[in-house]
């Protein structure tokens, strides 16, 4: 780690205050050259500590960059990952206050649900598959804190890879019941399709984000609890959206989920 404590403090802080009064900020790496992935995950993990001793609850995860798509959109190569809590979940079909939210926008994506932990190192999709209770659409929405979505992999990661809102619903489908690589999504804002595509966008097969987050969160000592929820990553582009709009994501077999935002 290159950063000390009361830095990584103070970094922690500002970005939770940019998320909280929907304020923008540079990327931090600007003042932090220097700041490593320890570092990144350090503010990430201090901002889920602010938010637990106010209350929150962590109810799951989610990988971001994870598809060919998203990661050109970005100019990346690697996957990131953060953490969802309860105030990011919003309900099916219920509105989504833009002015609490810098510049959202929105991601297609396969949510897993867990019916038993997973640990890494080690973790496949097999056993991903195998400790899944199922699958449903998710609605992600993004909000980076970072001015004109302009940040590097780091920056991103310490500001919990943009994470802001979520919905699930549509039809839960248990995993043996559906090939997630073929499996084809359509996304539409004000009815009309802005962005379709197929599960194998994101990394091959979407349980193959949820192995590498479980690796992930090994090496960190941790492991993805029985119950979370996953957001397993953008199946396309991102789309923007604004107040007025509505959205709507498709999954073969598994329904609809929507959002309004006002
Ligand atoms: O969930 C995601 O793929 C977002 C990752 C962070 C980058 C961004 O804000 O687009
Ligand atoms: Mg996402």
């Amino acid at each position: 780690m290159n950063l000390n404590t009361d830095t990584l403090d103070r970094l922690a802080e500002h970005l939770e205050s940019c998320e909280l009064q929907a304020r923008d900020t540079p990327k931090i790496t600007d003042e932090h050259p220097r700041m490593d992935w320890e570092d990144a995950y350090a503010i990430q993990d201090r901002i889920l500590a602010r938010k637990q001793a106010r209350g929150a609850r962590v109810i799951g995860y989610k990988a971001g960059l994870t598809s060919h798509a998203k990661m050109k959109q970005m100019g990346v190569e690697t996957p990131v990952f953060g953490f969802l809590v309860d105030s990011f979940s919003v309900a099916e079909g219920a509105s989504v206050k833009t002015a609490e939210l810098i510049h959202p926008k929105v991601e297609p994506e396969i949510a897993f649900v867990l019916k038993r932990s997973l640990q890494g190192p080690g973790c496949h999709i097999g056993a991903v598959l195998a400790a899944t209770d199922f699958v449903l659409p998710g609605i992600e929405v993004i909000d980076s804190r970072y001015r004109d979505f302009k940040f590097d992999l780091k920056s991103v990661v310490a500001d919990n890879t943009s994470a802001a809102r979520f919905v699930v619903g549509g039809r839960p489908l248990r995993p043996d019941a559906v090939d997630l690589r073929t499996v084809g999504i359509v996304l539409e804002k004000n009815g009309v399709p802005v962005a379709l595509g197929a599960g194998a966008a994101v990394l091959g097969h979407p349980a193959a984000a949820i192995a590498m987050l479980a690796n992930h969160l090994g090496q960190r000592g941790q492991e993805i609890p029985a119950g979370s929820v996953i957001l397993s990553g953008g199946v396309t582009e991102a789309v923007a959206v604004a107040a007025g709009d509505h959205v709507c994501l498709r999954v073969q077999d598994m329904g609809s989920v929507s959002l309004h935002f006002d």
